[in-house]
C-alpha cells in the first residue's frame, strides 16, 4: 500500500505526502485485469481508477514521465523494491512523496492523485527521501581510543544496518559506505568495541537469531569486515545483551559482556590472542535484567579505565558502573531519568575531540524536544570527564527506518 513519508526539517515535523487514497485489495472486481497485465518486476499505472485502459510500466527509476506526467490514477507495484512517487520531477522531496511497499506477488493496487512526476525503486523506504544511512559527524580525538575507530583515523565511527539488511560504514564526515551487501538481519545483536582478534583493529562480532552462534568478523582497518570466523558454537541466544567493553580483566584484550537471560547474571567472557573467547566468569550475580541498555561506553570517569553504561528499564536512570580490575565498582547516577525515549545509546569513546569519552543516542517515538520529535532524533551527550554527562544536544534528525546503530 501507499504510506506518506515522514520527513523532518530541522524545527518541526512535516509531513510528506498525501493521506493514501485507499487500496483495493486482492480479488477487487475491476483490479483482476491490471493486475494480470503488470509483469512481475515492474511498477505499473493506469489513467484510470479502475485499471483500464492503456497501461504504464517501468522497472527502472525516472526523473520525468513525458506524456504519462500527472496522470497516475491507479497503480500497482508489482516489485520487491519500494516504489517512491514524487510530485516533482527528479525525485525532488521538495514536493509530496508517497512509498508503495513492496508487492512481489503483484496483488494488491491501489490510487493515485494524478500527481506523479518522478519515480524511484528502491531497497528500503528511508531512500524515497533520505540516504540508506544517516549522517554522522565526529571530531579526531587527541590520542587513540582503541575503539569506536575501525579505519584508525582517530576519528570515531558508526555502524549502520538496513532494514535490507546492509551494513554501513559512516567514518565521520557525513558520508557512508556499503561494507556489507546484504544478509545481516540474520544477526539479532551486533557488537563492536576494540579488537577481539589481536592485530590492533576494530572488529565486530554477531549473534545469528536462529542458531545462537556467535560469529567474529575481523576489521581490516579500513572500515571493511574480513572473512568471519565462528567463535561460539551455540547458546548464545540464553544471553538477553552482549556488550563490547574493551579490558576488563586487565590483561589488555578486550572483553565481552553478556547477561544472561534466565539469571540476570552479568558475565565477563575474557578476549584471547586468538580471536576467541576464554571462560567466562561471573561479575554480577543477578539483578541484570533490571536493565534494557548496557553500553561499553570506554573510559567515561577518566581513571584510566573503561567503564559500564547501563539504563534502569523501570525508572529510566542511566547508571554508570566504573571498570575496575576483572570486576565492576559501585554504580553513580549520571542520568536522572527520561532515557527510556532513546533507542539506541552508542559509546564510540571522544568523538567530539576535547579528550572526554561521550555517548550518542537516538530516540523513540516518545521523543519530544523543540528541534526534533519522535523516531530517529540523535542526540549529543558530550561527556565532562568525571563520568557525568552535559545535557543531549539534538544534531540529526535522520536516524530513522533503520535496524540497527552500533
Ligand atoms: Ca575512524
Ligand atoms: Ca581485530
Ligand atoms: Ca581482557
Ligand atoms: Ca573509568
Amino acid at each position: 500500500m501507499r504510506v506518506p513519508l515522514l520527513r523532518r526539517l530541522a524545527t518541526l515535523a512535516t509531513t510528506l505526502g498525501l493521506t493514501s487514497l485507499g487500496l483495493l485489495g486482492a480479488g477487487a472486481a475491476p483490479a483482476q485485469a491490471a493486475i494480470s497485465d503488470c509483469p512481475s518486476g515492474y511498477f505499473c499505472a493506469w489513467k484510470s481508477d479502475n485499471g483500464t485502459g492503456t497501461m504504464f510500466k517501468t522497472n527502472k527509476d525516472l526523473s520525468t514521465l513525458g506524456t504519462w506526467d500527472n496522470t497516475f490514477r491507479s497503480v500497482v507495484n508489482h516489485t520487491s523494491k519500494y516504489a517512491c512517487v514524487y510530485d516533482e520531477p527528479n525525485h525532488d522531496t521538495s514536493g509530496m512523496v508517497g512509498v508503495w511497499d513492496p508487492d512481489p506477488a503483484g496483488t494488491e493496487w491501489g490510487y493515485e492523485h494524478g500527481t506523479v512526476s518522478s519515480i524511484k525503486l528502491v531497497s528500503t523506504s528511508r531512500e524515497c527521501a533520505f540516504r540508506a544511512y544517516p549522517a554522522w559527524y565526529s571530531a579526531p580525538a587527541p590520542q587513540a581510543q582503541g575503539f569506536g575507530d575501525m579505519n584508525g583515523d582517530q576519528k570515531a565511527d558508526v555502524v549502520v544496518r538496513d532494514k535490507a539488511g546492509r551494513l554501513w560504514f559512516l567514518r565521520g564526515d557525513g558520508s557512508g559506505q556499503l561494507i556489507g551487501n546484504s544478509g545481516w538481519n540474520v544477526f539479532n545483536a551486533l557488537v563492536r568495541h576494540g579488537d577481539y582478534s589481536a592485530d590492533g583493529r576494530e572488529d565486530v562480532i554477531a549473534r545469528e537469531a536462529s542458531t545462537g552462534r556467535l560469529w567474529l568478523y575481523p576489521g581490516t582497518g579500513s572500515g571493511t569486515l574480513g572473512a568471519r570466523k565462528l567463535i561460539g558454537n551455540s547458546g548464545w541466544n540464553a544471553m538477553s545483551r552482549l556488550v563490547g567493553y574493551g579490558d576488563l580483566s586487565g590483561d589488555g584484550r578486550t572483553d565481552l559482556l553478556a547477561v544472561e537471560k534466565s539469571t540476570g547474571r552479568l558475565w565477563l567472557y575474557p578476549g584471547t590472542s586468538s580471536g576467541t573467547l576464554g571462560a567466562r566468569k561471573l561479575i554480577g550475580n543477578g539483578g541484570w535484567n533490571a536493565m534494557n541498555a548496557l553500553v561499553g561506553a570506554g573510559d567515561m570517569n577518566s581513571d584510566g579505565r573503561p567503564d559500564l553504561v547501563a539504563r534502569e528499564a523501570s525508572t529510566g536512570k542511566l547508571w554508570l558502573y566504573p571498570g575496575g580490575s576483572g570486576a565492576l565498582g559501585a554504580r553513580v547516577l549520571v542520568g536522572s531519568g527520561g532515557w527510556n525515549v532513546m533507542e539506541n545509546i552508542l559509546g564510540l569513546g571522544d568523538f567530539t575531540g576535547d579528550g572526554n569519552a561521550d555517548l550518542a543516542t537516538s530516540t523513540h517515538s516518545s521523543f519530544v524536544n523543540e528541534m526534533c520529535r519522535g523516531v530517529g532524533c540523535h542526540l549529543v551527550y558530550t561527556g565532562r570527564g568525571t563520568g557525568s554527562l552535559n545535557p543531549g544536544e539534538v544534531v540529526a534528525d535522520d536516524w530513522h527506518h533503520l535496524n540497527g546503530i552500533f
